[in-house]
């Protein structure tokens, strides 16, 4: 396994979120690289390639100008109005049903293109959301020049992103800037399977009418969790990709073996859509002991996922995304590597 990194993610660090009613220090922090990469020594994986930089065309392919925009100038904008200590984050969100665009006011952008209070800016966050999308760019270059199979260990993590919204700990959806590279460098159709506890609204969203992307994600259903809104069984695309979003929500406290079941029908699912690449939106907050997460995976049942999921046999590009449980995100995250790895052979 090719794993793919940058340092460049360190600087977006020291915001806060905000939980129910609660400021809380940021569950998204620089910490959770170091204990991965630490864990992925550890089992012997030592193949770990600096990313290389890219220009801004792949991302402007998923996200729309006045967004990308946004993510780089929120930061200067909101400083010259309240200097260099703090956060930027919104104040208020759109009011649905009447037509409302951004003005020159860093308030009225992060009203149009956050839909929560979880991504906040900081001085290191715009050079972070690029570091991130140049690591899941250089792994997805490595696969589409003929590697079997990467690991691109990027943060802020990318899936609730869509092409104008950021929020969820997410700016920029890597996974999906990464399935648009593969299909403008020649492939016909991308899978994407999200394994992280959380549905992938954006990646969800930006695909929902093509069908050249396979959408899968398994999920906490959203009458219990985080989004709430989307991620229900039936939502399975519109116009020509009718039938090619596949949302598999599951119950808080889900253990392996239900689990699993899920796996298997995503499989199915990708096996029958033969794409010529997978990406895995690797989210580990699936653990039983997961701050932010509710299910109850085991750390060894990463293991099993990663092995299940090496049996599509696919050229397979694995991206970050969540995992807040610290002190065990490492081996949880390492240990789906190396059973997709030891299954491969
Ligand atoms: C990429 C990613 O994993 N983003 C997650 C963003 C979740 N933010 C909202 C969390 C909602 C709080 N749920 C608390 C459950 C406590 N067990
Ligand atoms: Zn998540």
């Amino acid at each position: 396994m090719r794993i793919f990194h940058s340092e460049d993610h360190r600087g977006h660090a020291g915001a806060k979120e905000m939980r129910y009613d609660q400021f809380i220090p940021m569950c998204e922090s620089p910490d959770r690289m170091d204990t991965i990469l630490a864990a992925l020594r550890e089992q012997g994986h030592r193949d770990i390639t600096a990313a290389s930089a890219f220009d801004l065309a792949p991302v402007l392919r998923i996200h729309t100008p006045g967004f990308v925009e946004f993510l780089q100038t929120c930061w200067p904008l909101w400083e010259a109005e309240f200097g260099p200590k703090g956060f930027a984050t919104a104040y208020m969100f759109g009011m649905r049903g009447m037509d409302q665009v951004p003005n020159k006011s860093v308030h009225s952008m992060l009203s149009c293109y956050t839909f929560d209070v979880c991504v906040p800016f900081v001085a290191g966050t715009w050079k972070a959301i690029r570091s991130a999308v140049d690591t899941t760019l250089s792994a997805a270059t490595f696969i589409a020049g003929g590697g079997e199979a990467a690991f691109a260990l990027c943060r802020p993590p990318g899936h609730h992103a869509s092409a104008d919204l950021a929020g969820g700990y997410c700016y920029v959806n890597n996974a999906a800037v990464a399935a648009q590279t593969l299909l403008d460098g020649g492939s016909a159709r991308i899978a994407i399977l999200d394994i992280d506890y959380h549905h992938g609204n954006g990646t969800q969203s930006i695909f929902y009418g093509r069908d050249d992307v396979l959408y899968a994600s398994i999920h906490a259903t959203p009458e219990s969790e985080y989004p709430f809104l989307l991620g229900y069984a039936r939502e399975t695309g519109a116009g020509p990709g009718e039938g090619f979003n596949l949302n598999l929500p599951l119950p808080l406290r889900t253990t392996i073996t239900a689990y699993r079941s899920a796996l298997a029908h995503a499989m199915e699912r990708i096996r029958a859509y033969a794409p010529d690449v997978l990406i895995v939106s690797l989210g580990v907050d699936s653990f039983v002991g997961d701050p932010v997460g509710g299910f109850a995976l085991e750390s060894v049942d990463f293991l099993t996922i990663g092995a299940d999921i090496a049996r599509l046999g696919l050229p397979t590009l694995f991206v970050m995304e969540g995992g807040y449980a610290i002190a065990e995100l490492g081996l949880n995250t390492a240990n789906v590597i190396t059973g997709f790895s030891q299954a491969r052979g």
